[in-house]
C-alpha cells in the first residue's frame, strides 16, 4: 500500500485495541504498526491494559502477580476496572481527542473473555463496570490475534525465560484453549470492529495482515481508499 496516500484524518484519533490469547504476539504487533504509522506521519501512542497510567501500572502489578486472584473473581475485576478507569480517563481519552491514534494492548475484550466468559463473572457486574469506566467508548478496531495455545504458551515461555509464569498464564491447557475460543467468538459476533488474523506466521506477514486490515475498516473510512 501507498502509505503516502494514508491522508490524515481531522478531530478525534482513531481507537485500534489488540486482543488475543496468552503468546499471541500483540506486543509485537503493536510495535511494528507504531513504527508504520509513524512512517505515514500520524501520530500515535502505545498503551498497554492492565495499565498504561501510573496508577493503573500499580494495579497491574497486584493483579499479575496472582494477588487480585485471592479475593475472589467479582472483586479482581473490580481491580481491572479499576485500572481502566484512570487509564481511560489518564491517558486514551486526552490523546483521542487531540487527534491522536491509541493502539492498545488489551481492553475491554480481555474482561469479557478472561473475567466474563472463563472466570464466570457475571454480565450484570461487567455491564455495570463498563458503563463506569467506559462509558460509550470503543475501539474502533480490534484486531484478535489468533494461535494455537501450544504455539502461543511456547512463545510466552520462551520471552519469559527462567521468570515464573504470571497469574494466568499459569491457568492449565483447557483454560487456554477456551480462551482462545471465546475470542474467536468474539471476532465473528462483531465483525464491524474486530477482524481475526492468524498468527501462527513470521511477525512481518502478520504485520502485512494488519495493515490490511487497517486500510479496509479505517483508512477507507476516514480517506480515498488507499491503492494496495
Ligand atoms: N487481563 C487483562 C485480564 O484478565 N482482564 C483484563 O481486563 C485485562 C486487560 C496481561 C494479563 O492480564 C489479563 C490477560 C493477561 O493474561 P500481559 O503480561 O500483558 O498480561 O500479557 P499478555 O497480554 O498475555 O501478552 P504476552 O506478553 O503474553 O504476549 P503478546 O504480547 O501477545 O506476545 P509478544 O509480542 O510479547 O510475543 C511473545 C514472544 O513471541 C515472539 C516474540 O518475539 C516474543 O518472544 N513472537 C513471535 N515468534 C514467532 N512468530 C511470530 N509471529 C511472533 N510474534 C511474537
Amino acid at each position: 500500500m501507498d502509505e503516502t496516500a494514508v491522508k490524515r484524518p481531522s478531530g478525534r484519533g482513531r481507537f485500534i485495541s489488540f486482543e488475543g490469547g496468552e503468546g499471541s504476539g500483540k506486543s509485537t504487533q503493536i510495535k511494528k504498526l507504531a513504527e508504520r504509522l509513524a512512517a505515514a506521519r500520524l501520530r500515535a501512542i502505545v498503551t498497554r491494559e492492565p495499565g498504561g497510567s501510573p496508577g493503573a501500572e500499580i494495579i497491574r502489578h497486584l493483579v499479575l502477580s496472582g494477588m487480585g486472584k485471592l479475593l475472589g473473581p467479582d472483586a479482581e475485576t473490580l481491580l481491572f476496572a479499576a485500572a481502566r478507569d484512570d487509564h481511560v480517563r489518564s491517558v486514551i481519552r486526552p490523546a483521542l481527542n487531540q487527534g491522536t491514534w491509541v493502539l492498545c494492548d488489551r481492553f475491554s475484550d480481555s474482561t469479557r473473555v478472561y473475567q466474563g466468559k472463563l472466570g464466570q463473572v457475571s454480565p450484570g457486574i461487567l455491564n455495570a463496570m463498563q458503563r463506569v469506566t467506559i462509558g460509550d467508548l470503543k475501539p474502533d478496531l480490534t484486531i484478535v490475534l489468533d494461535v494455537p495455545v501450544e504455539i502461543g504458551l511456547t512463545r510466552a515461555a520462551a520471552r519469559r525465560g527462567d521468570a515464573a509464569p504470571d497469574r494466568f498464564e499459569a491457568e492449565d491447557l483447557k483454560f487456554h484453549q477456551d480462551l482462545r475460543e471465546a475470542y474467536r467468538q468474539i471476532a465473528a459476533e462483531d465483525p464491524r470492529r474486530c477482524v481475526l488474523i492468524d498468527a501462527t506466521a513470521d511477525p512481518d506477514t502478520v504485520a502485512a495482515h494488519v495493515w490490511t486490515a487497517l486500510r479496509d475498516h479505517l483508512f477507507a473510512m476516514t480517506s480515498p481508499t488507499p491503492s494496495a
